[in-house]
């Protein structure tokens, strides 16, 4: 509007210029005029400003002339004085750019001749329009162009002038430039940043506007190519790919293929594939091709290591754009673990007392595959007594399910399986070696109920008799046997001072030599202990049986041994043949064949006149007895038993064929007749008090069966008061067990064979340690029950009266005659 109204304004200035301003100034006019005025447009009357008359111009020939160019432009109208346009008087052809344009013309005028300079100002009229060099103008900008650039675009030219001209530009709204005008140039300048990939090419259009009235305006079409810069990464068609892969799969295998598409063009849209960090595990699990984007599995793919991979996938242009997207693989599982068996704790050994249902071991089961492939069932074999219970989790308790023994079965081998529940199921065993651990549970048992051992008398002192042997199934000291004396007595003696057993291997060792006359057999117990702790034991009877060995020789109780006694035997002078004289009367302690006596006349005065009986022992005559025989008869008898070898005793008898004892003159010569005959009363004497104590004996068997446990010391005091002083010193060494000790002096002897060797074993037990005045404390029954012994032991027919004397024993056949002269 400001713009319309200054023109308006010039252009009244102009008109009040050209009304108002004619050079009346002689010889000088000026004129000022729109250029492009009409043809015969009146610029202004000379005449009138020159003051010149009218009629007079045509004859003054007045007409104009121009200096500097032949064409004229004006002419005067002759018959109204104006000066008019003849030609188009175009400033900008005349002027050019030139800020005023003055033409000057000559107006000559003849008769006279004058001559007026007119200076025709032409003022300029927006007749020109701004005009481009182009209609089109191409441009190539790089996209990654940065805001703010610039770019020059040439201007547009206006032929007019001033306001005329070219005053401003307009672009027309676009989203990237904007123009930025100075006196001098043009620019675009990038506001938004251009993208190839979004428009390719945009056409602008400039607007050059001048400040004429009216306004004129040319217009120039910038065809923007944009230029590819490499401004754009790949792009992945997805974000996150997601691929599942069995494990196990083969080297080769595809997973997935990942792909990017690059906007960009030529190189820059030229996408390679590659892996983005990765860790050191999975950078030889998976390739993925450059070109194709096609992952693939190299190495090996285990479930159990890793069972989902995360890989970054990079896409990269050809100028290194590039960006990212994740592969999540996940790996499924297969059964490819064998479930495997941990034994975590095992009692071993295990006692055999332990009860049902005691826990032994504790058993995990790992199978590393997962789901079902990784769970596993766990069993062991049938034919132990064991079982599995099943705990928290993968946990098993082995238990026992029955009694153990260990002497039954010592080691159980249990083999534990496990399988698991994939498809096809794996399983796998595990063998543990269980030992059973001993218990002190079995005592020694004798291999026999009893024992027995034969022993001949006067067996060497430490002779083996047996040996006993018991069987202990358990376990080293559990089952180590160690045999030993349990403490009894025989005949009032310890047993350890008869046998002694060996600790470890059961022989048992007579300690003394045996009398078969003394006792026959004896009963030891013999314990077997084991050496457990607490031991167990078991007992077994030995008994041992002494058999008989000639050992004794005959003993002649009548007639009296030589020089003891003075004994003659009558012979009736009218003694027929075959009539009893007399007997010898002789013992053997032995028995058997060994007691039985033969007797032989190995000398006699008269061979011919007695006999003797082999086996009676009664003294014959043979024939009558004669006048001429002589009176006195001397027979040497020999006794002898049936042993082998055999022992035999003699004995002399003196034999008086006479009636009557007076009419022996000789025995007067006998010595010590009268000494004899009161040997004879004294002997009377003896058998008398000695029947007398016999009876008395008696009755105090009697009373001591009714009351053995009253008073018998009464009985034995005297016979246990015998003194022995043929037990050696080193009896004292046998111990209370019976048990030889290693340094026991098999040396031992024993005084065999003799009369007062026969009842040793009332005298054994005394032993030298014991104070003779010492009263002996035995129950009644040790000294009652050998006496039993020998009842039980005795032959039929030939029971043995016992007489206990002072210092010896007799013993009396009751079958013999018993005469002591
Ligand atoms: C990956 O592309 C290849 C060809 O380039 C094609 O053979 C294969 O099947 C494709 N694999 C997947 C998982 O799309
Ligand atoms: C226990 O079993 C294993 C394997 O089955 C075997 O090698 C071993 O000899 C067995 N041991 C016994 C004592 O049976
Ligand atoms: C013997 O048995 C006892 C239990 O009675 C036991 O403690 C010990 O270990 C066993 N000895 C051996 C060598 O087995
Ligand atoms: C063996 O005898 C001893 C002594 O008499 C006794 O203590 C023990 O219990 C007996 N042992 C057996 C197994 O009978
Ligand atoms: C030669 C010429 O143009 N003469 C003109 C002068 O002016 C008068 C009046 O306007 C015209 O009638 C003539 O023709």
């Amino acid at each position: 509007m400001g713009d319309k109204g200054f023109s308006a304004f010039r252009l009244i200035l102009c008109f009040v210029s050209f009304i108002v301003t004619p050079h009346l100034v002689r010889g000088d006019l000026s004129y000022s005029f729109p250029e492009e005025m009409k043809i015969q447009s009146v610029i202004g009357n000379i005449a009138k400003d020159l003051g010149l008359d009218l009629r007079t111009l045509s004859s003054r020939k007045a007409r104009v002339d121009s200096e500097e160019t032949r064409k004229r432009y004006c002419d005067i109208n002759l018959s109204t004085g104006d000066l008019i346009t003849s030609e188009r008087i175009d400033r900008e052809s005349l002027c050019g750019k030139k800020p005023s344009c003055v033409m000057k013309l000559d107006l000559v005028l003849e008769n006279p001749l004058e001559l007026h300079r007119v200076n025709l100002h032409i003022q300029d009229v927006n007749d020109n329009s701004p005009k481009f060099k182009k209609d089109l103008t191409e441009m190539e900008i790089r996209e990654s162009a940065e805001k703010g650039n610039r770019f020059s675009i040439e201007q547009a030219r206006d032929a007019d002038i001033g306001q005329n001209a070219v005053q401003r530009y307009n672009l027309e709204k676009n989203e990237y430039f904007i123009l930025a005008v100075d006196s001098n140039k043009v620019e675009l300048v990038l506001e938004n940043k251009l993208d190839r990939e979004k428009q390719k090419e945009l056409n602008l259009l400039l607007t050059a506007l001048d400040g004429g009235s009216p306004q004129r305006s040319g217009t120039v079409v910038i065809h923007v190519t944009v230029l590819d810069a490499n401004d754009n990464a790949p792009v992945f068609s997805q974000a996150v790919y997601k691929a599942s892969l069995p494990e196990n799969s083969p080297p080769d295998t595809i997973v997935i293929n990942v792909s990017a598409t690059d906007a960009d063009e030529g190189v820059n849209g030229d996408v390679t594939y590659d892996f983005g960090h990765m860790s050191d595990d999975d950078i030889h699990v998976f390739s993925i091709d450059p070109k194709t984007g096609q992952i693939r599995t190299t190495g090996v793919i285990d479930f159990e290591e890793i069972s989902s991979f995360e890989i970054i996938a990079e896409a990269k242009d050809g100028l290194g754009l590039t960006s990212y997207a994740k592969v999540m693989i996940d790996v499924t599982d297969i059964n490819d673990n064998a479930p495997v068996i941990y034994l975590k704790s095992l009692t071993n050994p295990i006692p055999e007392n332990v009860s049902p249902g005691t826990e032994v071991g504790i058993i995990n089961v790992q199978d590393r595959d997962s789901e079902t492939n990784g769970q596993a069932r766990c069993f062991i074999q049938q034919n132990v007594p064991f079982k599995l219970i099943p705990s928290i989790k993968n946990y098993y308790s082995l238990v026992s399910t029955g009694q153990l023994d260990r002497e039954v079965v010592s080691d159980y081998n249990i083999t534990i399986s496990a399988t698991d529940e994939g498809s096809p199921p794996l399983s796998s065993s595990k063998s543990v070696q269980l030992s059973v651990a001993d218990i002190n549970d079995n005592p020694p048992v004798f291999e026999e109920q009893s024992y027995s051992a034969y022993v001949s008398e006067n067996n060497k002192p430490g002779s083996t008799l047996c040996s006993v042997s018991a069987r202990d199934p358990d376990w080293r000291q559990n089952g180590t046997v160690i045999y030993s004396l349990l403490s009894g007595e025989v005949n009032g003696a310890p047993v350890s001072s008869y046998v002694s057993v060996n600790g470890d291997t059961g022989v048992i060792h007579a300690v003394r030599s045996f009398d078969y006359e003394q006792f026959r057999s004896f009963k030891v117990q013999v314990m077997a202990r084991d050496n457990g702790s607490p031991p167990l034991s078991s007992n077994v009877t030995v008994s041992v049986f002494i058999s008989d060995v000639n050992d004794n020789s005959p003993q002649i109780l009548y007639p009296a041994p030589e020089g003891n006694s003075f004994m003659t035997e009558l012979v009736p002078k009218a003694a027929h043949g075959g009539s009893l004289v007399s007997k010898v009367i002789a013992v053997d302690a032995d028995s058997g064949q060994n007691a039985w006596l033969s007797y032989h006349i190995v000398k006699s005065t008269d061979p011919g006149l007695f006999s003797i009986g082999v086996h009676s022992g009664e003294i014959r005559t043979q024939r009558d007895i004669s006048e001429s025989d002589r009176m006195k008869q001397n027979l040497i008898v020999s006794v002898k038993d049936n042993g082998q070898p055999s022992l035999s005793a003699t004995c002399s008898m003196y034999l008086l064929i006479s009636d009557n004892l007076a009419e022996v003159p000789e025995l007067k010569e006998m010595s010590n007749y009268e000494s004899n005959s009161k040997l004879t009363s004294y002997l009377i004497i003896a058998l008398v008090s000695v029947s007398t104590f016999f009876l008395t004996f008696i009755i105090i068997i009697l009373g001591v069966r009714f009351c053995r446990r009253r008073k018998p010391r009464l009985l034995f005091d005297g016979a246990v008061a015998i003194p022995s002083t043929y037990l050696p010193p080193n009896y004292a060494d046998v111990d209370g067990t019976g048990t030889l000790r290693s340094t026991y002096n098999y040396d031992a002897y024993l005084t065999t064979g003799s009369r007062t060797s026969d009842f040793k074993f009332v005298t054994s037990y005394n032993d030298n340690t014991l104070p003779a005045d010492q009263t002996l404390r035995k129950s009644p029954s040790d000294f009652v029950d050998p006496f039993e012994a020998f009842d039980a032991s005795e032959e039929v027919g030939n029971v043995k009266l016992m007489y206990i004397l002072p210092e010896s024993f007799y013993c009396l056949s009751s079958s013999s005659v018993i005469i002591f002269l």
